[in-house]
């Protein structure tokens, strides 16, 4: 039997990027730098001219990311797609980054496509997710045998918080799972939209989280939800640290990005910062999957058994090389750290 060291689900996206910057983020009322569910007014985006495309969906790309740096065949990746040329590229890149897809095919729609708008020299990115066939996925696709003997067989868990708007069933499964044998179950907070409209969600899954990361926006949008009366980054991820845990044989870990500043890392009560490298204007590419990379580095850090400080090291690097190259991607032929 196979057996993974990281299990990841969420919404296996394809992203399909559209030009003309601020004047197509005003045609579909997008913020430069937000990532929402595309609203009926919204669907025309994907029928502009296509600039680019590439794998997405976050976790995927967290994934892809955690290989790069981990040995062969140490990561596998769950989720749902259409019987279609998408789900073929999204197979195909995943093979290329040696993801395993654990695909549920779900015939009836299409494989899930998010828009995206670079704006302000590359340096923002805007998101409008169609999710198609990720938004079926449901717990008993978790639950079919080969599926389920990977989760068993995993030693770490990562989930999207994306996929509180598609699954919190299955999302509990596995934190339940994480919990009973002690393994590390780790969330994203995805965006700032699932703290305000996925709440309940979001809360009933909080509990189980040994380590949450998130970026700015995403842990304001928390506080701000929760009746944390402060725009201090690091005490409203005091207040999210501190959150009852179901599994008390670990203490939670709460990691917030801030683009070029520094890293906020809260645990056992303290508040830790961590300035990444400097990246020059003119090197940056493409924003699009930098706090992915960021949390796959993370992610395989922890995979490895290394302490917080290396795994924001790592994290760091992967999200400095994600944003020199285009699309979600890290160079190739693969760089060490
Ligand atoms: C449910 N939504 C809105 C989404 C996403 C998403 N991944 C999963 N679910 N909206 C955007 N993304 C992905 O985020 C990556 C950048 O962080 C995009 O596909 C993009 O690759």
């Amino acid at each position: 039997m196979s057996s993974y060291v990281l299990f990841g689900l969420e919404n296996p996206l394809l992203d399909y990027y559209v030009g003309g910057e601020d004047a197509t983020l005003q045609k579909y009322g997008l913020k430069s730098n937000d990532a929402v569910l595309a609203s009926e007014k919204q669907m025309g985006i994907y029928k502009e001219a296509c600039v680019s495309y590439g794998a997405g969906g976050a976790a995927q790309n967290s994934c892809r990311a955690a290989q790069y740096v981990l040995p062969p065949n140490s990561t596998v990746f769950a989720g749902c797609v259409g019987d279609d040329d998408f789900a073929r590229m999204l197979r195909e890149s995943n093979e290329k980054a040696g993801l395993r897809s654990l695909f549920s095919v779900d015939p009836s729609t299409s494989t899930g496509v998010c828009a995206v708008v670079l704006s302000n020299n590359n340096k923002c990115r805007s998101l409008c997710t169609n999710l198609g066939a990720a938004n079926n996925y449901k717990l008993n696709n978790l639950k079919i045998p080969e599926v389920w003997s990977l989760v068993e067989s995993s030693k770490i868990l990562y989930v999207g918080g994306y996929h509180l708007t598609v699954s919190p069933e299955a999302m509990l499964e596995l934190a339940k799972h994480a919990v009973e044998k002690n393994k590390p179950y780790i969330m994203n907070l995805s965006a700032p939209f699932l703290s305000q409209f996925f709440k309940e969600q979001m809360d009933s899954v909080v509990p189980y989280c040994d380590y949450i990361i998130g970026n700015e926006s995403e842990i304001l949008s928390y506080g701000e939800h929760h009746g944390i009366e402060t725009k201090d980054v690091g005490e409203v991820a005091l207040a999210l640290a501190s959150v009852e845990k179901v599994n008390k044989k670990r203490s939670r870990a709460v990691v917030i990005t801030q683009g070029a500043d520094a890293t906020i890392v809260v645990q056992d009560g303290e508040v830790k910062t961590y300035k990444p490298n400097h990246v020059p204007a003119e090197e940056i590419v493409d924003t699009n999957g930098a706090g992915d990379a960021f949390a796959g580095g993370f992610i395989a850090a922890l995979a490895g058994e290394h302490g917080i400080d290396y795994a924001i090291t790592l994290g760091h690097w992967l999200g400095q090389e994600c944003i020199k190259v285009s699309g979600t991607t890290l160079p190739l032929p693969k760089k060490q750290y």
